[in-house]
């Protein structure tokens, strides 16, 4: 269920998506929340709403430092390559923000001074002397990404400010434990400074307030965000020891934390977009004006609790919705750069000669927008050919073909009313579909509509009408030809380049970019004149996705390579860690399995001893039902399930499952748990017996699930 926009509203509405960092290439992960947005601002305008559309790059942070470093740039160079970048490449996908800014321009500097200022004033900041990373080789403080340590909440791998490798938590400085430094590996310290921290803890009960009863949006982030306020709320430092971003009032020597410069941006990219436009930015950050943020589900916590704090502490108004999408994943592995399950925008999309349009269409119509979305050629080439091609496409293609042969304009005719139901149906559908940010509802909706005008078609068979009675066939291509238009219109904001054709081959007037909905059922010209069709969608052949898959495999193959060099050579650097071991069995552990020539199976195999049936037999693992999964506070890897396996109440266990299966996917679910294993307590949470599942040491982990309905509590032997 997802949290209405106000359909009835004339309000006017603002759309933003979130900062890319200025400090890559634009990937299919960053489009996941960035095409949705342009199609949800698209069918706004479709509506009459009066829509403004903003975004830009985020420019500071450490590590646009680090990499500027390496690169022997400064930051400002680096962001500016990167923000055109991303300007060019949204702009070929067909998304267009009224104002694409950097956070980096004078107005944002301007604007989170005002903003920090206020928070002073009010007395929502106040100094504190903390410990800070600092350096003793290097001779300066480390903040961020230039420390990393063990997280103080789960153990794993963290840097500075996030725990990104295990529960996910946003640290704080000094947080971290044995802090080291990542720019020369040696071991940092901590050392006292003074920063600035923001009153965080005095926003919870009117973050409860917000979040429970005034933020629309997706339910994942609400739920997520309440999760959070309904604990403890820290204050957060909101100073660095940067020279790179927006001046700390009064410190030369700090900058503010760039999650306090990165979300005004969209306040400062309104102001530069009213300035151009003669209107006024006051209308939605001082004003009612509705304001939706689009982002990535990982930036939750900063859009649902952080940024709505400054704001209300500031005096500005707060976000009306967040809407976060599901995370991605490439050919069903978990997304990352550095092992190579990426697909970049450029290089492996639009400079193979694929249309922006196709992976507009993939990526709103694969899942739903809070479900993870996995990014798979064979997947796109299937959807494209059986979607695109064989419905919609075909529909098009059909009905103009036959008019410009038999006619050559629109015939005389009138709109039937079973055709203009379906016209009003669908295009109330799809706009109720939107208002839930449902854009794979929307899509399946118009799909349907293009099938009915297909069948349509198909069943008053122009091709032998035209000889018998050439007015009455006109009156059929006459309501094909109208639900063209509607679909050209009902499609635009999926497919603003394709529908712009559509729009001109049935010799419309103006942009179908400016037509409004209600335009779908204002009845064609007879004699307007059609133009010859072209075919709009053309099948993906095998040989040319095949050729893509094969560039993917190879990348994936080079960064393992990279990794086990990487890896090889630092074993080799590394100096030996003798625990004590006697140095023929130091030498053997160390020997890894692949340099003796065996692979990871056979090691594995290897180190399993042979056991008894009576050591098998001690196992207690059972069918279990699953009756309810939700994430794990504090955790990004751990679900908390509830599993029915036949006793009278159900068994609580904690599973390492998130990047695997979004909870939904196994309620309901019959699983294997081995359930006498002595009880642990994974963060905080007991967990009594253990779900059963396959794991390919690569990224495949496949839970076990009998292959037939059976009883919860039956016995696995
Ligand atoms: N630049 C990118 C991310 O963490 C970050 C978003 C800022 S939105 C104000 O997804
Ligand atoms: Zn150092």
């Amino acid at each position: 269920m997802e949290i209405k926009m106000s359909e009835s509203s004339d309000k006017p509405v603002l759309v933003t998506c979130g900062l890319p960092y200025a400090n890559g290439k634009a990937h299919v992960g960053h489009l996941r929340t960035y095409v949705p947005a342009d199609i949800f601002a698209r069918s706004l305008r479709k509506e009459g709403r009066d829509v403004t559309f903003v975004c830009g790059s985020d420019t500071h942070g450490t590590p646009i430092v680090v990499n500027a470093e390496e690169l022997g740039i400064t930051p400002k160079e680096l962001v500016e390559i990167y923000h055109r970048h991303f300007d060019e490449t949204f702009k070929q996908l067909g998304i267009y923000f009224d104002a694409f800014g950097t956070t980096d321009d004078p107005e944002n500097h301007n604007r989170t001074l005002d903003i920090v200022n206020r928070l002073i004033e009010k007395g929502y900041l106040y100094p504190k002397t903390i410990e800070i990373a600092y350096c003793p080789k290097c001779n300066r403080f480390l903040p961020d990404r230039y420390v990393e340590g063990s997280c103080p909440h789960c153990g794993e791998t963290a840097r500075g400010d996030e725990c990104d490798q295990g529960c996910g938590k946003h640290l704080e400085p000094g947080e971290l434990q044995n802090p080291v430094c990542t720019i020369c590996g040696g071991p940092a310290e901590y050392r006292h400074q003074e920063h600035f921290f923001f009153k965080l803890s005095e926003f919870r009960d009117y973050l409860m307030n917000y979040l429970s009863n005034d933020l629309g949006g997706t339910i994942n982030a609400r739920n997520y965000a309440l999760g959070w306020v309904k604990q403890e709320l820290t204050d957060w430092c909101i100073t660095r020891n940067l020279e790179w971003g927006v001046k700390f009032p009064g410190h030369d020597d700090l900058v503010v934390y760039v999650w306090v410069d990165a979300p005004i941006g969209y306040i400062a990219f309104t102001e530069e977009w009213a300035a151009q436009a003669g209107d006024s930015w006051e209308k939605f950050w001082k004003g009612d004006g509705e304001i939706v943020h689009f982002i990535g589900g990982d930036i939750t916590y900063h859009h649902c609790i952080f940024w709505p704090a400054m704001l209300k502490g500031a005096d500005y108004s707060v976000p009306t919705a967040v809407v976060a999408s599901g995370m991605v994943k490439i050919e069903d592995k978990k997304f990352s750069k550095t092992r190579g399950y990426v697909v970049w925008v450029g290089e492996d999309y639009l400079d193979h000669g694929f249309h922006p349009d196709l992976l507009r269409y993939y990526l709103a119509s694969y899942t739903s927008h809070t479900k993870e979305l996995n990014f798979s050629w064979r997947v796109l080439q299937e959807k494209i050919n059986s979607e695109l091609v064989a419905v919609f496409g075909n529909f098009l293609y059909r009905t103009m073909l036959f008019a410009f042969k038999n006619y050559g304009e629109v015939p005389e005719g009138e709109l039937e009313p079973e055709v203009s139901a379906q016209i009003e149906k669908t295009i109330e559908e799809v706009k109720a579909a939107m208002a839930e940010y449902e854009f794979k509802k929307a899509v399946d909706t118009a799909m349907t509509f293009a099938s009915f005008g297909n069948t349509y078609f198909q069943s008053h068979e122009p091709w032998a009408l035209i000889k018998e009675d050439r007015v009455a066939c006109g009156q059929v291509l006459y309501n094909c030809l109208q639900m063209a238009k509607a679909l050209s219109l009902i499609f635009e904001p999926v497919l603003p380049g394709r529908m712009e054709t559509a729009w001109e081959q049935l010799g419309q007037e103006g942009s179908v970019h400016e037509a409004k909905y209600e335009e779908a059922l204002v009845p064609l010209k007879a004699g307007t004149k059609l133009a010859k069709p072209e075919i709009l969608f053309t099948k993906l052949e095998d040989d040319r996705i095949g050729e893509m898959e094969e560039i993917a495999n190879q990348r994936v193959k080079a960064a393992d390579a990279k990794k086990a060099a990487a890896k090889g050579s630092a074993e080799a650097k590394a100096p030996k860690k003798s625990d004590g071991m006697p140095p023929a069995e130091e030498a053997k552990a160390a020997e890894k399995p692949e340099e003796a020539g065996k692979t990871k199976e056979a090691e594995e195999k290897e180190a399993l001893p042979l056991v008894e049936y009576e050591d098998f037999a001690k196992l207690d693992i059972r069918v279990g039902k699953v009756l309810l999964a939700e994430p794990v506070k504090k955790s990004k890897k751990l679900l908390r399930l509830e599993v029915d396996i036949g006793e009278e109440k159900p068994r609580q266990l904690v599973a390492g499952m998130s990047s695997y299966y979004a909870p939904e996917e196994l309620i309901g679910k019959h699983i294997v748990v081995l359930a006498n294993l002595k009880p642990a307590k994974l963060c905080g949470v007991e967990s009594n017996g253990m779900m059963l599942a396959a794991d390919d040491g690569g990224n495949i982990v496949a839970a076990l699930m009998p292959d037939k309905e059976i009883r919860p509590g039956s016995r696995i032997r």
